[in-house]
């Protein structure tokens, strides 16, 4: 039987967070915040070298139930983590603090705001999500984002919400350590119902595009491999090293800074440099295809783009995996118009362009390869733009 991955609607969400937080603290929270997943229709591996991506949010979001405390003291708590409750000091929570993974990806947020010189005391806090985790749709910035914006209302700081995007990816990067971008908390914080955010990273400039496949007779399905998917095992971050030694190289601080992308490729010789190079130069010039047909509501014309950006990110960046390809390769051959995988790579999720009435029959093809592989089973959603993060209760 077909698995989609449901949303929780807001006042669910908003009611699971306030029940968990009055189970472990024996009081009401002063407020619950939510902030969604993401899924990035193109544009991979650009945000940290200077191209664009084009996410969307997705309705799948993370709660955080949350008062203000006195002093400061930090409790916070999370169905199914361990521990189920952790405490501490808000000095505890830094690189190398030796918090627990989750806990630093909750409430590194309040490092990061710290650092920058603003004032918060301790908190109590409850977390939980409906963002699948592991797949690749962004349940880290979702949590960062939703502790952030509590943060901010909570103490009243003068922190703008592209500030926030900020404080939440040196959380990651610096406490978690992983080296990610801005995409995904910028999806969490800054998309919008019906619309896909194109963020330009060399620039920093957002633009948000109506994005309504439905009326167009067209689905997004997200297609969650179930197969493993980590962003600090060093990967992820040699990849960002290579592209980031050619661009010192280069004499520019990005990739994206460079013009005549053909004269650099015709003089690297160093065949991975080449591949990975290549794929974020390819990559840049589709984005801004796609950004061009979604304005113009072509959207039966970028299915031949979303192709064009999985080869490249198989062939030359290398961050496929035998599930993605085969859940990209089933659902053409099931009618989508266009696949790719989504997201860091080596497991995650993928997306498919779908004509409406070929949603089932794309869902069962991807199904029975999987079974014919012997792999778990993949798990789908059928995904609208949604809304960034915001103050629930
Ligand atoms: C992960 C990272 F967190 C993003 O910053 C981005 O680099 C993405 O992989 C690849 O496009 O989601």
């Amino acid at each position: 039987m077909t698995y989609e991955i449901s949303s929780w609607p807001e006042a669910e969400g908003a009611a699971r967070a306030t029940a968990l937080f009055t189970d472990a603290f024996d009081a009401a929270p002063a407020g619950v915040w939510a902030s969604p997943g993401r899924v990035n229709l193109i544009g991979e591996h650009l945000d940290y070298n200077g191209g664009s991506c084009v996410p969307i949010a997705l309705p799948h979001a993370t709660y955080v139930a949350l008062s203000p405390r006195e002093d400061d003291r930090v409790r916070i708590t999370s169905a199914g983590t361990d521990p189920e409750l952790w405490t501490g000091t808000l000095a505890d929570i830094r690189p190398g603090g030796g918090q627990p993974t989750w806990v630093s990806y909750a409430l590194g947020v309040a490092w990061a705001l710290a650092r920058a010189g603003h004032e918060l005391r301790g908190v109590d806090a409850a977390v939980v999500s409906c963002v699948p985790i592991s797949a690749g749709l962004s349940s880290s910035a979702a949590i960062e984002c939703a502790v952030g914006l509590a943060l901010v209302d909570t103490f009243d700081l003068p922190v703008t919400r592209p500030e926030l995007v900020l404080a939440c990816q040196q959380a990651e990067n610096d406490v978690v350590g992983a080296p990610t971008g801005t995409m995904d908390q910028s999806a969490s914080l800054l998309a919008d119902e019906g619309r896909a955010l194109a963020l330009n990273t060399l620039d920093g400039s957002t633009e948000l595009v109506p994005f309504d496949l439905t009326a167009h007779g067209l689905n997004l399905l997200v297609i969650d491999t179930r197969a493993s998917h980590a962003l600090v095992d060093g990967q992820y971050g040699a990849r960002r090293t290579t592209c980031e030694t050619v661009a010192a190289r280069e004499g520019v601080r990005l990739l994206g800074e460079i013009t005549d992308a053909d004269e650099l490729l015709g003089r690297l010789d160093d065949p991975v440099e080449l591949k990975r190079v290549r794929h974020v130069m390819t990559e840049i010039g589709r984005v801004e295809q796609f950004i061009e047909l979604v304005r113009a509501g072509a959207y039966d014309r970028i299915g031949p783009l979303l192709d064009a950006s999985h080869a490249s990110q198989r062939d030359d960046y290398e961050v496929s995996c035998p599930e993605l390809d085969a859940a990209v390769e089933a659902a053409r051959a099931a009618g989508a118009l266009g696949a790719r995988m989504t997201g860091g790579g080596f497991g995650g999720s993928a997306i498919a362009l779908v004509p409406t009435e070929l949603v089932g029959r794309v869902e069962q093809a991807v199904e029975q390869a999987y079974a014919e592989h012997g792999w778990a089973e993949p798990r789908f959603i059928p995904a609208v733009a949604a809304k960034a993060g915001r103050k629930v209760r």
